[in-house]
């Protein structure tokens, strides 16, 4: 009954207009589908995405390829095996790519496998998907990180700073946080009419004004969240994701100006925003190789917290190697970056065990697809990062955890933020 038949992947599209793989798993009555998110500030370390580079007709991005190799190839060794051995399929597709990074099947192709397998099996067994990962009772809602301007290689302004983010710390339920959320980004938007700048939306449903500023970008969210009669840094904290590999030239960075400066100069920087915007939370503040500032910045810091996105890319090798260098206190997760389900649940385990925050985030480019909102709960992550209150793609993860949050009722508790 619960041996798979087939495994047919399809090519559709993404948030950002992009082909994307989705694969459907089929057994005897049953079937479930899932899509592979795509990223464009990448961690040269994350695992492989295939792209069919050479073909004109979709400017080198379709993903067709990628899609005969999951007809073909991995379903041939997945065929018969039972769906709720996640760990065993998982490694006979990690097996039968035999790279370190995924290079031959492509971490797209795999992961879109991995995520429908795990879909079928909570599907089968009925039960929700949330309540089907490590935690089996005394469900917590992780807290939303809003990403309400976008910057960097998300937006087409001159911000230097990817995503600038807030995360509601005063909430009680997941719903409140919403609201609190909901309110500040209308009078964000306010703010920025008034102020004679566009409200359009960046690729992650955050605001993408044409300004260069990062503290200009600051002064806005704070006037928003004192508008919306709360205090920043007690009942909101602004959170960043820097994104400073793509501010990385010759041990210099570009992140709080144009100009190139140095690692110390850069902290200096950090730690005066930190002080003036009350900022709770910054993700990848350094490169990906830079592993001494990474340290620098946790010693002079003090109660933020720092989140390695491409620094780690949900690698269990790299994460060991941050944690024994005091790199963050905390992990981005991202199930792409990796490519099966079973490798991430693995990076979760031990970022908790060595007292790591674990947050579950989207892709720049994602989907429909809304993964990751039960991954958090299931998971007891913390903090869930999926853009703003805007853009379906984004919107569907936040509507998930509320139906989750009904669902679990007046079990329904908040994860612990400090
Ligand atoms: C990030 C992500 C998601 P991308 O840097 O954290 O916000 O962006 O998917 O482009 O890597
Ligand atoms: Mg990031």
């Amino acid at each position: 009954m619960s041996q798979i038949l087939k495994v047919k992947a399809r090519q559709i599209y993404d948030s950002r207009g992009n082909p994307t793989v989705e694969a459907e798993v089929f057994i005897k009555n049953n079937s479930a589908k899932a899509i592979c998110p795509s990223g464009a500030s990448t961690g040269t370390y994350e695992a492989f995405e295939k792209r069919d580079i050479n073909n004109k007709k979709y400017l080198g991005k379709s993903v067709l390829n990628a899609i005969k190799l999951v007809n073909s190839k991995i379903f041939k060794k997945l065929k018969g095996e039972n769906i709720h051995n996640q760990e065993r399929i998982d490694s006979l597709m990690i097996n039968l790519d035999g790279t370190r990074q995924k290079a031959k099947l492509g971490a797209n192709s795999i992961l879109a496998v991995s995520m429908a397998v795990k879909k079928l099996s909570a599907k089968v067994k009925k039960l929700p998907l949330y309540k089907t990962f490590s935690v089996k009772n005394n469900f917590q809602l992780p807290y939303p990180l809003m990403n309400i301007i976008n910057g960097g290689a998300h937006a087409n302004n001159d911000l230097r700073i990817q995503e600038f983010m807030i995360r509601p710390d005063k909430a009680k339920s997941f719903s409140e946080a919403m609201r609190m959320c909901f309110l500040v980004i209308n009078n964000l938007k306010k703010l920025l009419k008034n102020n004679g700048l566009s409200t359009s939306v960046g690729d992650e449903g955050g605001f993408a004004p044409m300004i260069s500023s990062n503290n200009k970008a600051l002064d806005l969210i704070v006037s928003a969240i004192k508008k919306s009669g709360f205090k920043n840094g007690k009942d909101i904290s602004i959170c960043l994701d820097v994104a400073a590999n793509e501010l990385y030239k010759k041990n210099k960075y570009s992140i709080h100006s144009k100009n190139y400066v140095s690692v110390d100069k850069s902290i200096k920087e950090y730690k005066k925003i930190i002080k003036k915007y009350k900022i709770k939370s910054i993700e990848d503040p350094f490169a990906e190789n830079d592993w001494i500032s990474w340290n620098k910045l946790m010693k002079s810091t003090q109660k933020v917290q720092i989140v390695g996105d491409d620094l780690y890319v949900t690698n269990l090798e790299r994460l060991k190697k941050g944690f024994l260098n005091v790199s963050s206190n905390a992990i981005l997760i991202k199930l792409n970056q990796i490519g099966t389900v079973s490798e991430t649940l693995e990076v979760i385990k031990f970022a908790q065990i060595i007292g790591f925050k674990t947050i579950i985030s989207h892709r720049s480019g994602d989907s429909e697809d809304t993964f990751i909102a039960d991954l958090a709960v299931g998971t007891n992550s913390n903090q869930i990062k999926t853009g703003s209150l805007a853009r379906s793609e984004r919107v569907a993860k936040y509507n998930q955890l509320l139906r989750i949050e009904e669902e679990l009722g007046k079990k329904a508790r908040m994860n612990k933020i400090h």
